[in-house]
C-alpha cells in the first residue's frame, strides 16, 4: 500500500509532503509512520542515537560494521501538540511532525543539529539523503581515508572503495570508505555515522550554502547521531559504535621495509642483515607479490625461495618477523589446489545466473572469494594456514577494493551477505572489510595465542576491529607527504588508530632531502613502513646517500627508545578509540587557527608530543603552537601557545615539541622489538603549571595473556602545585622489564630540586640528583641539552611520590 502510495509522487512534492500520520513510544523506541516512509528512533547511550527511515515495511539490518556488543537504551520522552521529545540526558531530539523533521539540542538547549525544514529525509529515484541545516561557522572533520583539507566545509565526497594508483592530492573516492563525520560549531561538536554499505555521497555545503548532507544511492537511512562534550569523547563512542582497535603486536609498531618486491631469498636475508651491520632498528622485512609462484596466493616460487621455511627462520634469528602479500584473486588454473578446492567448497562470488564471477589481475583471470558467506571465511582461515605452519604472523591484504583490470565490478554479481544476499551495489563498499575480518580472524585462530598482524588497503567503518589501513599508491612529492600526514589524522578522527603510508612515497623516486623528511615524519606515524613501487628506487634508509641514511636512523632508532610511550598509546587506543595520530582538532577543537592550510596538518603524536609537518624544501617554517608551553623536544627550547613563531627546521631536525607537564618513558636503544631493553627506564617529565596524569601500559607484546590480567599498567600523575610526581600502584599481574627509573627534569632550576625526596620507607635514591651538568638524553645525536638534571630510583610496585622543594 504504501509503496503504490509512493508511485503518485513526484520528487518535488515529497519533500513537501511527509507530515507524522501515526506513531507508537515505547521505552526502547520511537516508531512513527508519514504518508510514504517508516521511522525508527533508538537511543543506544546517551549521547548516540540512531535514526532510521524507510520506504519499506522492514527496515535493512545492515550490521557489518558495527560492534557485537550494542545494546539499546530506555528512554524518556514528553508529548507536544508539534512534537515528541526523546531526552537521553544528554541530548534532546525533538520530533517534529508536520512536516516530520529532526532538531538535536544540548543540555543547554541549544541546537547541536536540525534537518532542513523543507527537505529532512528525501529520495530521489533510490537514492536516500538527509539534509542539515548549515550552522554558522560549521567545520566538518572525519570521513577517514580523504584527501582534501582538515575542514572539510564547502567540498563534497564519496565512498566507492577504488584503486586510484598515483591518485592526486583532490582524487576522490580512494580505497576505503568511512562514512563517519564530525561537525563543530557554536563550542559544540557532533559525530554522524551512516550506516549503509551503498555507494555514498557527503556535502558539507558544497556548491551551496543551506545544508551539509549524506546520501546512499540504495537502502535506508540509517543514521547514528552522536554528541558528548568534546571531540575525543565522540570518537570514543564511534569507536564503541563500530568496535575497537585490538591490541596489534609490538613488533608490527617497529620499522617494517617493504619492496614491490624483494626477492630471491638472498635479496631477502641481505635486506635484514644490512640493518643490523648498519644498526638501523627494524622489525618486519614485507614481501610482495613476487614471493608466489605467478601471482598465485598460497604458493611459492620455487626458484626465488626454494625454502620459504629455512629463509622465515633465519629472519627470525636476526630478529625480523615476514609480512606476507595476501591478494583475493584466486586464478582459474586446473591443478591449482587452492583454485580447485575453493570450486569444490563453492566460496567464490556469482553473476545472478550462478556462475563464478571471472575478473583479470595480477595472476590473469580469476574468481573472487565471497567473504560475506560464512563458509568461505572457514575456506580462507583453512588456506592461510600454510602461512601459518611457515611462522608467518603478518599479513597484508592488497587489491580489495576489488580491484581487477578495467576497475569496474559488474553491478549484478551477487554476495551472500550471510544468507541476506546483496550485489556489488552494497557489497563493493565492505568487500576490503569482509577480506580483512576473514584474514584477521583465521589468522588469530590458526597462530594459537598469538597476535597476528594485519594490513589492509581497502575498508570501511569498524576496519580497525581487524586490521591496519595503509594510503597505498601514493606519490614521492612533497605535496603528496603532507597530503598523507593530512590523511592519516582524519582516520585518526574516524576511529582508525593504526593507519600508515608509503614513506618515501611508492610512485616514482624522492630526492634525498624528501626521502630523510618523510621518514622522519614516519616515525611518528602509528603504522611505519618504507615502500616503494617496482622500477623505482628501493625505499631502504641507505639508498639516499648517507646524509639521508645518518638522518633516518636517528628517527627510526628514536622511534624505537620511544616505543614504551609509543606502545601505551596503542594500548589507550585499544580501550578507548582515542587515536594515536591526534589531529590538533581533537585537542584544540574550538582553536580557528588549527584549521589554517598552514598548520592544519600538526598532530598530537600520543597525548604528548607535536608534531609539525614540514616540506623538504624548507629550512625555517612557521608552527602553529597552541594553547600551553611547548619544548623542543631535542634541546628543551621552550615556546608559548597560541603563537604562530618561525622556528628552524634543517634536514636534521624535524620540528617535534613535548607539551609542558608531559611524562615521556623512554627506553634504552633496541634494534628490534624482540630485543629486551636495559633494565633501565627514562622517565622525561617537562616543567609545566598544569596537572598531568599518564598512564603507562606494559605486556609480553605478542600474546592475549593481556585479556586475562597479564599486563602491567600504572599511572604517573604530575601535581605541579605540589611539586610532586606520584607513581600509582600496579594493575595487573605482568612482571615489568624495568627495575629502575631515571627520572629525567626538563624545563626546571636548580634551587627547586634541593630536596628531592622518595615518600615511601625504606626508599631511597639509587643516585642523588645529578648537579645540572649539560647532559646529552640521546633522543638526537646532533643536540644536547643543557640544565637537565636527573635521579635514578629502584621501581616498587606500591604507590609512591617524589617530592621537591
Ligand atoms: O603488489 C604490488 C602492489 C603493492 O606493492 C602496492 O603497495 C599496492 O598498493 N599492489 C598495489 C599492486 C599493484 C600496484 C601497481
Amino acid at each position: 500500500m504504501i509503496v503504490e502510495e509512493r508511485k503518485n509522487i513526484t520528487s518535488s512534492e515529497s519533500h513537501i509532503r511527509g507530515s507524522l500520520l501515526s506513531y507508537q513510544l515505547d521505552t526502547f523506541g520511537f516508531y512513527g509512520r508519514t504518508e510514504f516512509k517508516n521511522i525508527c528512533l533508538e537511543v543506544y547511550e546517551e549521547g548516540m542515537i540512531r535514526v532510521r527511515i524507510s520506504r519499506k515495511e522492514k527496515f535493512d539490518n545492515f550490521h557489518y560494521a558495527l560492534d557485537n556488543n550494542l545494546n539499546q537504551k530506555s528512554i524518556d520522552y514528553l508529548e507536544k501538540e508539534d512534537s515528541i521529545v526523546i531526552s537521553t540526558g544528554k541530548v534532546e531530539v525533538s520530533i517534529m511532525k508536520a512536516p516530520f523533521r529532526l532538531v538535536f539540542r544540548n543540555e543547554k538547549g541549544e541546537i547541536i543539529n536540525e534537518d532542513d525544514s523543507s527537505f529532512g529525509t528525501s529520495w530521489i529515484g533510490e537514492q536516500v539523503t538527509t539534509y542539515k541545516k548549515l550552522q554558522p561557522d560549521e567545520k566538518f572533520i572525519g570521513l577517514g581515508e580523504k584527501t582534501g583539507p582538515l575542514n572539510k566545509k564547502g567540498h563534497g565526497f564519496q565512498n566507492w572503495n577504488t584503486d586510484h594508483f598515483g591518485y592526486g592530492t583532490n582524487t576522490d573516492p580512494l580505497y576505503c570508505s568511512i562514512p563517519f563525520y564530525m561537525g563543530i560549531h557554536n563550542n559544540m561538536a557532533y559525530g554522524i555515522y551512516l550506516n549503509n554499505s551503498y555507494k555514498t555521497h557527503f556535502n558539507f555545503g558544497a556548491s551551496n550554502n543551506r545544508f551539509s548532507s549524506f546520501s546512499a544511492d540504495a537502502g535506508d537511512m540509517d543514521y547514528f547521531f552522536m554528541h558528548y562534550d568534546s571531540v575525543n569523547e565522540i570518537i570514543g563512542a564511534y569507536s564503541r559504535l563500530t568496535g575497537k582497535m585490538s591490541l596489534p603486536p609490538k613488533w608490527s609498531l617497529g620499522y617494517q621495509q617493504c619492496r614491490y618486491s624483494y626477492y630471491p631469498e638472498a635479496e631477502v636475508l641481505n635486506t635484514a642483515q644490512n640493518f643490523r651491520d648498519k644498526e638501523i632498528p627494524a622489525d618486519v622485512i614485507v614481501l610482495d607479490i613476487h614471493y608466489m609462484e605467478k601471482y598465485k596466493i598460497f604458493t611459492w616460487d620455487k626458484e626465488r625461495f626454494p625454502c620459504p621455511e629455512t629463509m622465515i627462520n633465519k629472519l627470525k634469528d636476526l630478529g625480523f618477523k615476514v609480512v606476507v602479500m595476501c591478494d583475493p584473486g584466486i586464478k582459474v588454473e586446473e591443478g591449482y589446489a587452492t583454485y580447485e578446492d575453493g570450486l569444490d567448497k563453492d566460496v567464490f562470488i556469482k553473476y545472478p545466473d550462478g556462475t563464478n564471477y571471472e575478473g583479470e589481475v595480477w595472476p590473469g583471470w580469476c574468481h573472487f572469494p565471497d567473504f560475506t558467506k560464512p563458509e568461505t571465511r572457514n575456506w580462507w582461515t583453512e588456506q592461510l594456514q600454510s602461512y601459518s605452519d611457515l611462522g608467518i604472523e603478518g599479513f597484508w591484504n592488497d587489491m580489495n577494493e576489488i580491484a581487477t583490470w578495467g576497475q569496474s565490478l559488474p553491478e549484478l554479481i551477487e554476495f551472500d551477505f550471510d544468507g541476506a544476499k546483496g550485489t556489488t551495489r552494497n557489497a563493493r563498499n565492505i568487500y576490503g572489510l569482509m577480506m580483512a575480518k576473514s584474514t584477521w580472524e583465521g589468522a588469530k585462530e590458526n597462530l594459537n595465542g598469538k597476535r597476528p598482524f594485519n594490513l589492509t588497503r581497502a575498508g570501511f567503518a569498524g576496519i580497525q576491529k581487524y586490521a591496519a589501513v595503509w594510503t597505498g599508491d601514493n606519490v614521492a612529492s612533497d605535496e603528496h607527504m603532507l597530503l598523507g600526514m593530512r590523511m592519516l589524522n582524519s582516520m585518526g578522527l574516524s576511529g582508525v588508530p593504526f593507519a600508515g603510508f608509503d614513506a618515501g612515497g611508492f610512485i616514482g623516486n624522492a630526492s634525498e632531502n624528501l626521502f630523510a623528511r618523510w621518514i622522519s615524519m614516519a616515525a611518528f606515524t602509528p603504522f611505519f613502513r618504507g615502500h616503494s613501487n617496482v622500477n623505482t628506487k628501493s625505499s631502504e634508509p641507505w639508498t639516499h646517500g648517507e646524509h639521508t641514511e645518518e638522518i633516518s636512523r636517528n628517527y627510526i632508532s628514536l622511534r624505537y627508545r620511544l616505543m614504551p610511550y609509543i606502545y601505551s598509546a596503542f594500548q589507550e587506543a585499544s580501550e578507548t578509540g582515542t587515536p594515536v595520530n591526534r589531529s590538533l582538532a581533537i585537542d584544540y577543537t574550538f582553536d580557528d587557527n588549527i584549521y589554517k592550510t598552514a598548520y592544519e596538518n600538526e598532530f598530537l603524536f600520543g597525548g604528548s608530543i607535536l608534531v609539525a609537518p614540514v616540506s623538504s624544501e624548507k629550512e625555517i617554517e612557521k608552527i602553529y603552537f597552541p594553547q600551553g608551553e611547548w619544548y623542543d623536544l631535542f634541546t628543551d627550547e621552550k615556546y608559548e601557545g597560541n603563537n604562530e613563531t618561525l622556528v628552524e627546521c634543517p634536514m636534521e631536525k624535524l620540528p617535534v615539541f613535548t607539551k609542558a607537564s608531559a611524562i615521556i618513558p623512554v627506553q634504552s636503544q633496541v634494534y628490534s622489538n624482540q630485543e629486551t631493553p636495559n633494565e633501565q627506564l627514562e622517565i622525561h617529565l617537562y616543567k609545566g603549571e598544569e596537572s598531568n596524569s599518564y598512564v603507562y601500559y606494559e605486556d609480553d607484546g605478542d600474546s592475549y595473556a593481556f585479556e586475562s590480567g597479564e599486563y602491567y599498567k600504572r599511572s604517573i600523575s604530575y601535581q605541579p602545585d605540589k611539586n610532586k610526581l606520584t607513581f600509582g600502584s600496579t594493575q595487573g599481574t605482568f612482571q615489568s622489564a624495568f627495575k629502575e627509573v631515571k627520572l629525567y627534569f626538563h624545563g626546571f632550576v636548580t634551587d627547586e630540586l634541593n630536596s628531592l625526596a622518595i615518600d615511601h620507607e625504606d626508599y631511597h635514591f639509587i643516585s642523588p640528583l645529578s648537579n645540572f651538568d649539560p647532559i646529552a638524553t640521546d633522543l638526537h645525536k646532533d643536540y644536547k641539552i643543557k640544565d637537565l638534571a636527573y635521579t635514578t630510583f629502584k621501581l616498587i610496585n606500591n604507590e609512591f611520590s617524589i617530592n621537591w622543594k
